[in-house]
């Protein structure tokens, strides 16, 4: 009985204590303590990768002169991503990795010293995007076979120069393609009074080639799986493997059929001495590519060719681009950084495209100011028109 009585008496006393010790005034106790928070630290990694470089070298054979192609590999010293959008605004500048020899893509011309084409339309566009002037740009001309190693050093930012968006330049040589900018396919051009109206007429025939490319490759698969002898001839650029071809020492030229187009207006004394014949030999996807490692550059890249496109599909040109500002339809808002903040995610102002397509134009004007009717080219855009007019060219929304 006692010890019953006993813990009903403790039960109310301790109910007291908590009552009074809930009615209190919350103390303030401050005191430091430390805690771990993760933090974190962007490592920029340097890496060798091993490239493989094709040099041409003289031989002589049987007291006749040739040339030889030798592939090796080299180590070159990849930056790594890095933070090139960083690099480009402390810099206040864009280094374009381009061409100077392929009038129509990428061209250096000799009397302005300036360089002009559909590439170099792009380096602009990118300049526009991150440093608001199309103009904040160098082109730092490339070879076929240089063009990889100055990319991968860090030397240039981007890589704009007719190149071919392959896996093994997409995973082993450590890049990150962007938009196909422009389709291709390889072709092969001969003298029209040779009598070859198809590849199949080219039994022995010696083809001039340039090294480093996608084409050298093709021209050995193509041939081989028709069955036709041929002798390549490997030239290290476009001067030298057109002027071989010029002089005769090629019974053929082959490269991407927009290089050939070029060669034979910009290269050739008399254009319609020369024919492209109808084959098509390859897929050719060309477009602007980036370090691997760098997402939100290569996103970057990405957005600013799709801003192009996109334009184009919503009827944004550089004449109307100030009124379109006022335009009610969504995604013409959204491009032009009217409404929402899809520029601020990518580290640029919302304005980036506003500045694109008012700057340098969409993909029409640039195809049709480089490769248009009113150009030497007069180039119909092909499988290169907008997917609504059957072609390949394809912006995802702008949502
Ligand atoms: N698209 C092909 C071929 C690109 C290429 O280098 N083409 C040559 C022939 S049109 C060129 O641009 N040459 C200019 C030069 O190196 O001077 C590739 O990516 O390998």
């Amino acid at each position: 009985m006692n010890v019953k009585r006993y813990s009903v008496l403790g039960l109310l006393a301790l109910a007291l204590v908590l009552l009074a010790a809930c009615a209190a005034e919350p103390e303030v106790i401050t005191e430091t303590v430390e805690v771990e928070v993760p933090v974190e630290v962007e490592v920029e990694v340097t890496r060798i990768v091993e490239v493989e470089v094709e040099t041409i070298v003289e031989v002589e054979v049987e007291g006749e002169a040739m040339t030889e192609t030798v592939t090796e590999q080299v180590a070159v010293e990849f930056s790594g991503g890095g933070d090139t959008l960083a690099t480009v605004q402390d810099r206040g500048l864009l280094k374009c990795g381009g061409n100077a020899n392929l009038a129509g893509f990428g061209f250096l011309d000799p009397d302005t010293n300036e360089f002009s084409g559909f590439d170099v339309d792009y380096c602009a566009a990118v300049a526009a995007a991150t440093l608001g002037d199309s103009t904040a740009f160098e082109i730092i001309p490339t070879t076929g076979t240089s063009r990889f190693p100055t990319l991968q050093s860090g030397e240039v930012d981007v890589l704009i120069r007719n190149t071919t968006w392959t896996i093994s330049r997409d995973t082993s040589l450590g890049f990150d393609f962007n938009p196909v900018t422009f389709y291709d396919g390889q072709g092969m051009m001969v003298r029209v009074d040779s009598g070859i109206e198809t590849l199949e007429d080219m039994a022995g025939a010696t083809i001039c080639v340039q090294a480093g490319t996608t084409t050298e490759k093709n021209l050995a698969d193509v041939f081989r799986a028709l069955d036709i002898e041929f002798t390549p001839s490997v030239l290290p650029d476009n001067p030298s493997t057109t002027e071989a071809y010029a002089a005769g020492n090629c019974d053929g030229i082959t490269t991407d059929k927009s290089g050939l187009l070029s060669i034979r207006i910009n290269n050739l004394d008399v254009p319609e001495d020369h024919v492209i014949l109808d084959d098509t030999m390859s897929k050719e996807p060309l477009g602007p590519l980036t370090r691997h490692g760098d997402n939100n550059w290569n996103d970057i890249v990405t957005w600013t060719v799709n801003c192009t496109i996109q334009a184009e599909e919503s009827g944004v040109t550089s004449a109307n681009v100030d009124d379109m500002l006022s335009s009610d339809d969504p995604t013409i808002q959204n491009l032009l950084g009217v409404s929402g903040d899809l520029g601020q995610a990518l580290g640029l102002p919302n304005d980036f495209c506003y500045q694109v397509i008012a700057q340098v134009g969409n993909y029409g004007e640039i195809y049709d100011a480089n490769l248009g009717p009113d150009t030497p080219f007069n180039l119909a855009r092909g499988i290169n028109a907008q997917y609504y007019d059957g072609g390949l060219i394809y912006a995802p929304p702008f949502r």
